[in-house]
Parts: C-alpha cells; structure tokens; sequence
C-alpha cells in the first residue's frame, strides 16, 4: 500500500519568498526519485526541486506565482512501497543554475556548485542547430530555462539561445524546445536560412499553401544558376545592413559624345553603351574612396583595401543572372572597357564563361536600363561592399539658368554595406560618380 509524504522545499541557501515559476508535474502523475517537480526562480539563479522519491502526485500545494522558502509544502506524494514516508521529504540537492546576466552568489550555490557560466555559442541556423549542436556542459546564458529544460534542449541538441519563449518572464518551457525542434523538422530546405549562415533568426516557415486549390497551376523547377545564386542573395540581403542612395545624373553631354563616337567604334567592332562609362567611372571613384574598394575581413574588425579595381557587370541570361568581372578598369580605356563587356555578355549567355571570369570583383553594377524602371535596391555581392544600380534614362525638364531645358537624366541606386562605409561617405561616393559621369571629360582626363 502506498504511503503518503509531504514534500517541502529543501535547503535553498539563502533564497527566501523565491516565486514558483513552473510546475512540471500534475496530480496523478507518475515520477521517479529525482524527477524535476518545481522550478523557481529569484532574480539570481534558477532552482529546481526534484522528488525525494518515486511515486504518484496525489495533490499539488502550490501554484506558478506563490513565494517559497525552505520547508515550504510543494506537495503530498503518494510513494512507493518500501521508500520511507511520514516525515517531510527533504529533496535530493536542488538543481541551481544561474540566472541571465546574473551570478549566483557563492553562499547560494548547493552542495552541487553551480556550471561555470559561459558566453552563448554562435548561434546555428534552425535546421542545422537540430543537426549539430553538441550537447553543452554549461548553461547557455542570456536565456530564461529550468535546468530541466536546459537538459532537454541539451539532448536533442537545441541551441536555446535560438528557441523562443512562452512562459512567464521570458522563460522557455518544455513546450517551446518541443514546437522548436518540430518546426526545424519541417521547415521546408529554401524557408530554412543558407547553411553556415550563422543568422540570429527563430522565423516560423514559410506557409505551405496548396495553390492548385484556387485555380490551376504549373511547376517550373528553378535554374541550376538560380539554385545557387539564390542562398547567396538571400545570405547577403539578411546579414548585410543595406542602405541605398539614389541620385540622377545628367548625361546628355554624354551620351551625344557617346553618339559621335559610336559609329567609328562600330567598324573597329565595338559597340559603345552608356555601361562601358559607368564601369570606367565606377573605378575612377573606387581609387578616389578605397573603402569602396574593400572587403571586410574574416571576423569583421577589419577592412581589406584592394590595390586592384576589378568590376563586375550583372547580366541577365536565359538561366539566371550571372557576374563576369572586368579586371583592372582603372587602367583601361572605356572602349577597351566596352569590347570587354559585349565579349563577356555574349560568352554568359552562350554559357561559355569560365568560373574565374565571374572571381576576384571588387564592385558590381546591375543595369536594368536597357529594360526600363526609375530606381532600384541592388543586394550586396559580398564580399564586396557596395554595388551600383543604373535604371533607365529618360529626357526631362530640367532647371538651368533660369529655364527648362530637355537633359537626358540617368537614375543611379548606390547600395552600401553600413558596417563599413557610413551615409556621408556614401553620398559623397555618388556625387563624386555624379561629376564624373556629368562632365565626361573629368571621365577622359
Ligand atoms: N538608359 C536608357 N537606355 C539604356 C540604358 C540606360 N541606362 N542602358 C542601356 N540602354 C539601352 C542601350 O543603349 C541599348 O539601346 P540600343 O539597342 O538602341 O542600342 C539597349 O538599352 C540595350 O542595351 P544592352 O542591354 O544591350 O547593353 P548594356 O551595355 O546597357 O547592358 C548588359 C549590357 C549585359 C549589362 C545587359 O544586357 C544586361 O544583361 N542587363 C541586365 C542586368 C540585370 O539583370 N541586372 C539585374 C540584377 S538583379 O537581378
């Protein structure tokens, strides 16, 4: 026959009136000696109260919220046979962990001192997270978790610092690890972040929705180019901090020299576009702002300046975009520059560029102005830090002298990584392309 034993709150240290934060066990339910039955928390550390001993919860005397100290009644088990009863149960050494941002102070810490705390591991994409993560000896802090919690996510491998929180005060309970670890397991590969991203996001996946149920559909597998371009972009737009400049250049001065220039050009088989000047002024203002020029370095706390200006130009193929670089454009003339450029367009979309045509790019530029569109927000082709957008040009009346006059305006999108070149820079960047590109004989000299 069973016998019924009171359990109380044991030696805590020094805690007195600690608030129940979460109650891991409801009456009729079966525990074993040691099993986690409360979880408190001061504003120190994290304590958890196990059983005394194995048996079935016949009543629970305390609720989430109600203060606690040593010898408070938690509740009356009805133990196995043959485990002492009748006197209070003094509870196996309590569990303590720290609490975030806190240390447990040494007169609290139990018979079983407290793991040594240590900063949070680099947080891991969710898919991966559940895939790699090993178990970690010591709490990881800066969350809310009972160490029971902290074992469990420690035991599939859950990286807390990544699972969102539901209990009260932030806490993480059981149920939070459990719908994160089902979520990785469902998220869908392209709604996951690119692996090795290291991205700090918990996101719910993308809604899978049935989209022939609203009327008949097609599916079209994505290109081998967009398969591999798109963890890329999608790594660059989250984890780089974009901030685009626009501005609007007048190229009418330009463009009638480009005219003139044109059809010599042609018979010498090169075709001259407005693209060939952009490329020869982007590099003539990557030498005036090395910072432009530049990459951050592995760990982020310093820029590498290239002595080179190697540019890379976006163009649109039947399978996707692609980026074959120009090498040394500050050395190069503009119809040099644009002989390059219809070779390595017309190599892209004959599918013939070598991958070391497409490395090395210290900038890029994307023009969308052959299509059409007034502004832009290029992404970042990191690790390069900053990439030029060019939308199409179009006459406009513009205030000169007291008067409109038609000019031929040319929209720029100027996207910079934030980390390494700040808004006054970046303006000046774009103003500097500016004169160049409005006065072509600066762009000549
Ligand atoms: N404003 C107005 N007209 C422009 C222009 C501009 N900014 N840029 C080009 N044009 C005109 C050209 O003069 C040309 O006119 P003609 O046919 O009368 O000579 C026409 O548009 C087509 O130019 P083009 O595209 O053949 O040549 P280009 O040197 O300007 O561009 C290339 C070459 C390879 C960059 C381009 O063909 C291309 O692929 N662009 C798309 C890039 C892209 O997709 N970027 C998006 C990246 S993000 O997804």
């Amino acid at each position: 026959m069973a016998n019924t034993m009171e359990v109380k709150v044991p030696d805590i240290g020094d805690f007195k009136d600690v608030p129940v934060v979460e109650i891991m066990v409801s009456v009729g339910a079966r525990i074993e000696k040691e099993d986690p039955l409360i979880s408190l928390e001061s504003d120190k550390a994290t304590i958890e109260v196990p059983a005394p001993a194995g048996g079935t919860v016949k009543s629970i005397e305390v609720k989430v919220g109600d203060k606690v100290s040593q010898g408070s009644l938690v509740l009356m088990l009805d133990v196995d046979e043959g485990a002492a009863a009748g006197t209070p149960a003094s509870a196996a050494p309590v569990a303590v962990t720290a609490a975030p941002a806190a240390a447990v102070p040494a007169a609290a810490q139990p018979s079983a001192p407290a793991p040594a705390v240590q900063p949070p591991a680099a947080p891991l994409p969710a898919a991966a997270a559940i895939a790699v993560a090993e178990p970690a000896a010591a709490p990881v802090v800066g969350v809310h978790a009972s160490p029971s919690v902290r074992r469990f996510a420690r035991e599939l491998g859950v990286d807390l610092s990544q699972v969102g929180a539901s209990g009260p005060k932030a806490r993480i309970v059981k149920e939070d690890v459990q719908s994160f670890v089902k979520r990785a397991l469902s998220a869908p590969p392209m709604a996951a972040p690119a692996r090795g991203a290291g991205l700090p996001f918990d996101l719910p996946p993308l809604p899978q929705v049935d989209f022939s149920k609203f009327g008949p559909v097609e599916t079209l597998p994505l290109s081998r180019i967009q398969k591999l371009s798109g963890p890329n972009l999608h790594r660059n737009w989250v984890s780089i901090p974009h901030v685009t400049q626009f501005d609007e250049v007048d190229i009418t001065d330009l463009e009638a020299f480009r005219k003139v220039q044109l059809e010599a050009l042609k018979k010498q088989g090169v075709r001259l576009t407005v693209l060939a000047f952009l490329v020869k002024a982007v590099a003539r203002a990557l030498r005036e702002f090395p910072t432009f020029n530049a990459s951050l370095a592995p760990g982020g706390d310093s820029l590498v300046l290239k002595k080179y200006v190697h540019v890379g130009v976006a163009v649109d193929t039947p399978d996707g975009l692609v980026v074959p670089v120009i090498r040394d454009c500050d050395r190069k003339g503009v119809s040099e520059i644009a002989r390059e450029l219809a070779s390595l367009s017309e190599a892209a979309r004959e599918k013939k560029l070598k991958p070391t045509d497409m490395q090395g790019g210290c900038f890029s530029i994307s023009s969308l102005g052959g299509i059409g569109g007034t502004a832009f927000t290029p992404i970042i082709n990191a690790p390069e830090v900053a990439i030029l957008g060019v939308s199409k040009a179009t006459i406009r009346p513009v205030y000169v002298d007291g008067a409109f006059v038609p000019r031929l305006m040319l929209p720029l999108s100027l996207s910079y990584d934030h980390r390494v070149v700040d808004g006054a820079t970046g303006a000046r960047f774009i103003t500097h392309l500016n004169g160049l590109l409005s006065d072509v004989r600066r762009l000549l000299l």
